[in-house]
């Protein structure tokens, strides 16, 4: 299997041959408009959410005239994810959580305001609502399994935010969407807004430095755990802040054997992050990165994956772990995204 397994726990062998439901929550933060947290380029930033949804679902953007890409020009992460489940045939489910652009698509509103100004501590007031609303929609679809992403330009840095707020050793391990991850600079808005949340409880902390993402995955994933289907935090450091919401909020879902967090061989790799650490910090759960083999592909802005451009996003990394369990392999992804790449990219 190309994907790279730590604290493996049995499962794989779960979400193996089930039914998988692909699910990507999306959001704008509005502190992104005035400090260059983020590694998605700014000309698209807040189309980004919106149009990597329209690529997964329709296999091309509508909201721009080419599918996202980041500061340095490489394509979205959403190139990985369309390919994964056109192949497989997957349902997709778009949930929006306050994207600054709607989707062209059909999707779940969930709220349709963005995240605040994470610098003020005001990212936002309903993060108890959020979290109730993404259970009451996971409880209410249909699904073997779960496997749930996010597209939520600066999602990194209220993963730090959040991660720090509740206690976390998570200063120097948080990875980013650029090569050059702005650390110090990230760092410093968090740490203001932090000051300005009302304690340490975990719904004060998303209010006060979260992202509008992140209560709603968390309470899609435990009620899928609740519901006994194995549910996967697709995603790297940002999916790491959800797990450590969903363990303030209830403990036992991670000891459930239901639920693990699969990113990208990029991500784990990431010489300015420590996710293997954060999760080892956080419990026992199974950690997996999926591999691609970008560093035999023909396209520069994929291989430039490798040193450090864009690395993960909208469930690339966990959806790929499920697709290669049940049957596809790395060049398939790999073909399918550089046989379509001119036809993404040319405009
Ligand atoms: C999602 N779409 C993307 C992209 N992401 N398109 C181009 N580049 C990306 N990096 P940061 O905190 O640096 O903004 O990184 C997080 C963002 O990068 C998220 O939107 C994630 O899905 C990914």
């Amino acid at each position: 299997m190309p994907v790279i397994s730590i604290n493996e726990n049995g499962f794989l062998e779960k979400l193996k041959k089930t039914k998988g439901l692909f699910s990507c929550v999306i959001s704008s933060i509005e502190t992104t408009k005035y400090v260059p947290i983020s590694g998605v380029n700014k000309s698209v930033i807040d189309y980004t959410p919106a149009a990597d949804m329209e690529l997964v679902t329709l296999g091309k953007s509508l909201s721009l005239n080419h599918p996202p890409i980041d500061a340095t020009g490489c394509p979205s992460p959403a190139t990985i994810t369309r390919a994964a489940v056109d192949l497989l045939d997957l349902p997709v489910l778009t949930v929006d959580a306050g994207s600054y652009v709607k989707p062209k698509i059909p999707y779940v509103s969930i709220d349709e305001k963005p995240t605040g100004d994470i610098r003020y501590g005001l990212a936002m007031d309903n993060s108890k609502e959020l979290f109730r609303s993404g259970k009451i929609l996971s409880k209410n679809t249909i699904y073997e399994s779960l496997i749930v992403g996010e597209s939520v330009p600066g999602g990194t840095t209220t993963a730090l935010g959040v991660l720090l707020g509740l206690g976390y050793d998570a200063k120097d391990k948080i990875s980013s969407g650029s090569v050059e991850n702005p650390k110090e600079l990230k760092l410093s808005v968090v740490e203001s807004g932090i000051k300005n949340s009302k304690s340490n409880d975990v719904f004060d902390i998303l209010n006060a430095v979260g992202d509008k993402m992140m209560p709603v995955v968390a309470g899609m994933a435990i009620s899928a755990v609740l519901k006994n289907k194995p549910v996967l935090l697709a995603g790297g450091t940002q999916m790491a802040s959800v797990l450590a919401v969903i363990n303030e909020i209830n403990p036992k879902i991670l000891k459930s054997g239901l639920i693990g967090i699969s990113t990208t061989e990029f991500v784990l790799n990431d010489k300015n992050a420590d996710l293997k650490n954060i999760i080892e910090q956080i419990g026992d759960v199974p950690l997996f990165a999926s591999k691609f083999g970008y560093e035999n592909s023909k396209i520069d802005g994929l291989k430039a994956y490798c040193k450090g451009s864009v690395k993960e996003g909208v469930g690339a990394g966990g959806i790929s772990t499920y697709s290669y369990l049940n049957g596809l392999n790395p060049k398939d992804i790999r073909y399918y995204v550089e046989e379509n790449y001119e036809i993404w990219y040319s405009n």
